[in-house]
Formats: structure tokens, C-alpha cells, sequence
């Protein structure tokens, strides 16, 4: 059985950290979570701390325990320690690992497009990262939108308001998919940031929000916020 450890920066605002957290947890997989604080500049620094779990210096990083190969076991290696990083790129072995979980849509004209939209926003949207960065734990005023973030969440709404309409489910393909995963911190900094959407993508970000893994994240960014860490809006 392999042992899985997600590497995560500070809840509150570590958006891309989220993204895998909801895959896994949609898995069922038991999974170690260990917590690096975004933002120190003292020693051992954010980035010090990230390069011991992944030579990429940066969060999420997934480690992947399990029995060595029978070649590795050979010269003695019982176990060895996979590591992945990049958000999309952990979503998309969990998914491979865990068949079961169906974080793909099963006809393939649908995943095309669910990968589509997965990548969309790995690659995109960086108005609405600036102007409304993860502040997950808080509720925020909206700010004065520049033109491009208006385009950009008008882009996000018209997308989930399509897939929600196209394959009729609770999520954007049906059942949960790494689609929504990737998804899952606009749905965050929309309700954050009280932000104006349609009866049926309301709807859904309730689902999202329902989610048990974004509740557990919810309870560890609040804590957060108490503790008087993750107070400052950093990730985007
Ligand atoms: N493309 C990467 C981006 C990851 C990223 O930028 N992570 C931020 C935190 S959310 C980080 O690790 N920052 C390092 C730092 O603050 O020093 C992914 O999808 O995982």
C-alpha cells in the first residue's frame, strides 16, 4: 500500500495547495498532510522549507511511499519515495492512481473538454488571481474590478454555467472531476469576494463548498486566521 504525504502552504491562502487536497480526499485515500507557512522570510524560510520536500521550491507536493520495484529491492531498497509536484500534475496521478474515484469523465469527448477546462485555469485567469487572491477563511468587499478581471470571471461563469447545463450533474461533468478540483479556489474567492453569479453556478459553488475536504480545509484556514497567520492575502 502506498503512503501518500500532501506538502501544503498556509490554507488560508494556498490556492494551487487546495486543488489536490480535494482530489485526494475524493479518493478516500488515507493521506499525511504536512503544513509549510507561506511568506517566512526568517530561517528556515518558506523557500527552504519547500526545497526539503521538493527541488521545484514550491507547494503542493505530493510524496508517494511504497514497496520498491523487485530491480530496486535487489540491491535493498524496501521502499522508495515518488514526488510529485505542480497542482495539476499531482490531480492528474491521483486520478491515474485511483481509477475508482472517477476524477475523469469516463466518455472521452467529455474528458477532452474537462481537461480542457482543467487546464484553462492552470494556465489563466491571473487578473483574478491578483485582484481576488485565496482569502479562504474571510469574507471580503469586492474590490473595483479592473476590465480584464471582469472578462476573466464573466469567462469562468459562462464556462461552468455550459458545463452545468451540458452534462446536467451536481459538478461541471457530472460527478467531481479534477475540472472541479482546479476550480475549487475560484469558488472560494468568488464567495469571499461575494461575487455576483447565476441561480444555477450559485448552486453549484454551494455543492463545491459542501465538499468535505474544502470543510476540513475550511477549519485549518480559520484556525489560521486566528492564530493571527494568514491574515494577509500572499497567494495567488
Ligand atoms: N504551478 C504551480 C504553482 C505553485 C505555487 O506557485 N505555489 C506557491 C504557493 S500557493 C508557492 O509555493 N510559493 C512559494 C513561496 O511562497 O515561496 C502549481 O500548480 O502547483
Amino acid at each position: 500500500m502506498a503512503r501518500y504525504t500532501l506538502v501544503v502552504g498556509t490554507r488560508n491562502w494556498s490556492s494551487w495547495s487546495l486543488r489536490p487536497f480535494v482530489a485526494l480526499t475524493a479518493t478516500g485515500a488515507a493521506f499525511e498532510t504536512i503544513d509549510i507557512r507561506l511568506r517566512q522570510t526568517q530561517a528556515p524560510t518558506t523557500r527552504e522549507q519547500i526545497l526539503k520536500h521538493s527541488p521545484a521550491g514550491k507547494v503542493p507536493v505530493l510524496k508517494i511511499e511504497e514497496p520498491a520495484s523487485s530491480s530496486e529491492a535487489a540491491s535493498q531498497q524496501k521502499t522508495r519515495t515518488l514526488t510529485v509536484w505542480d497542482s495539476l500534475a499531482i490531480c492528474e496521478t491521483i486520478a491515474e492512481r485511483h481509477p475508482e474515484a472517477g476524477l475523469w469523465p469516463d466518455d472521452a469527448a467529455a474528458r477532452a473538454i474537462a481537461r480542457s477546462y482543467a487546464c484553462e485555469m492552470h494556465a489563466g485567469f491571473p487578473d483574478v488571481r491578483d485582484q481576488l487572491s485565496m482569502d479562504f477563511a474571510n469574507r471580503q468587499p469586492l474590490p473595483e474590478l479592473r476590465e480584464d478581471t471582469k472578462t476573466q470571471v464573466a469567462r469562468i461563469i459562462t464556462a461552468w454555467s455550459e458545463a452545468l447545463s451540458t452534462y446536467k450533474g451536481d459538478f461541471l461533468f457530472g460527478r467531481l472531476s479534477v475540472a472541479d478540483c482546479m476550480y475549487a479556489p475560484v469558488v472560494s474567492r468568488f464567495q469571499t469576494y461575494g461575487v455576483e453569479v447565476p441561480a444555477a453556478v450559485r448552486a453549484y459553488m454551494d455543492r463545491v463548498l459542501a465538499l468535505p475536504a474544502m470543510q476540513a480545509w475550511g477549519i485549518v484556514a480559520a484556525k489560521e486566521v486566528a492564530d493571527g497567520l494568514g491574515s494577509l492575502p500572499a497567494a495567488r
